[in-house]
């Protein structure tokens, strides 16, 4: 027993994590509706030991779903994130297209709406630790550009190693063994749209985001400036004491969190806790932030959601 679910943008590196993710906290349901696009459409995909066929995303593909999981791209969760709601179903949707409308969440007619996931970014710089101002700078990976965008790393790699020319079809610039500045578009102000997306009306954000070749966990070094003075120690017992957060901050060892630590699981990770020398009166902290992008980034947060709304 269970809501039924649908699934929007199945054959994606999220919605992929969305499978893992309700398979491994056994989110209920009764039913799944695998969609894709038309090119996916009729391929098969074995969950939980049952067999579907993934549908072509159409608007009737949302009758009778109680929860639709939507991973595939702001123009998609704009062309069908209203025709689901008007159908009764609440809509958790992962891309940016609802983020910034004062509208969302909202409760449509009937039982249908509409709940915003927010960026993976700021998920993972949220978890840490509320504040007045914050200055990431961002290590993004691979993932966050989706499925293809990993294979085409792991190709790059190969490629280079052998010492043949990088195949560029996703960011049309070397990847592996280099960084670059986050692909997406730069507005007017000089800042990019990933970078605009970690604004706040609460918290006041200067941004840099880059995009680094690594799989599947992005990285953020933030640093925090607090309205009251608060010490480091306070700002570590405050983390240890956070659900959903593991402090890694060992300074003997030079240990603290790593992408790779990270990936695949549910915590994020939080180190270099220290406090900011360049502020008088502790009122500055800086942080070093690690979280999987896909999973407590994108999926497990959207199924969180889910769950609270069940
Ligand atoms: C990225 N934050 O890593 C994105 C995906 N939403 O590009």
């Amino acid at each position: 027993d269970g809501p039924s679910l649908a699934i929007v943008g199945v054959t994606g590196a999220v919605g992929q994590e969305f499978l893992g993710v309700i398979s491994d906290r056994d989110f209920p349901y009764r039913s799944i509706r695998m969609l894709a696009s038309k090119r996916s459409a009729g391929r098969r995909l074995t969950f939980e030991g049952n067999e579907y066929v993934i549908e072509e995303l159409k608007e009737e593909s949302f009758d009778g779903v109680d929860v639709a999981l939507f991973s595939a791209g702001g123009s998609i969760s704009k062309a069908f994130g209203p025709a689901a709601v008007a159908r009764g179903c609440v809509v958790v949707d992962n891309s940016s297209a609802f983020r910034m409308d004062p509208e969302v969440p909202l409760v449509g007619s009937g039982k249908g709406g509409l709940i915003a996931n927010p960026n993976c970014s700021t998920i993972i710089c949220l978890m840490a630790a509320t504040l007045s101002t914050a200055k990431p700078s961002t290590y993004q990976a691979a993932s966050g550009a989706g499925a293809a965008a990993m294979e085409e790393l792991e190709l790059q790699t190969r490629e280079v190693l052998d010492g043949r020319p990088p195949t560029c079809n996703i960011f049309k610039q070397q990847y592996a063994f280099n960084l670059f500045s986050h692909n997406a578009p730069v507005q007017p102000n000089g800042y990019n749209e990933e970078e605009m997306k970690l604004n706040d009306e609460e918290v006041k954000v200067t941004a840099t985001c880059i995009r680094v070749p690594v799989m599947r966990a992005h990285a953020e070094s933030v640093n925090l400036q607090f309205e009251k003075p608060l010490d480091e120690d306070t700002a570590r017992e405050i983390l240890r004491g956070a659900p959903g957060v593991v402090v890694i901050d060992d300074r003997a060892s030079n240990h603290f969190p790593t992408p790779l630590e990270v990936s695949n699981k549910d915590d994020v990770a939080v180190g270099r806790v220290r406090q900011d020398i360049s502020q008088e009166g502790n009122h500055g902290l800086d942080i070093f932030v690690c979280g999987d992008q896909i999973r407590k980034g994108a999926a497990l947060n959207a199924i969180q959601i889910a769950e609270r709304l069940l």
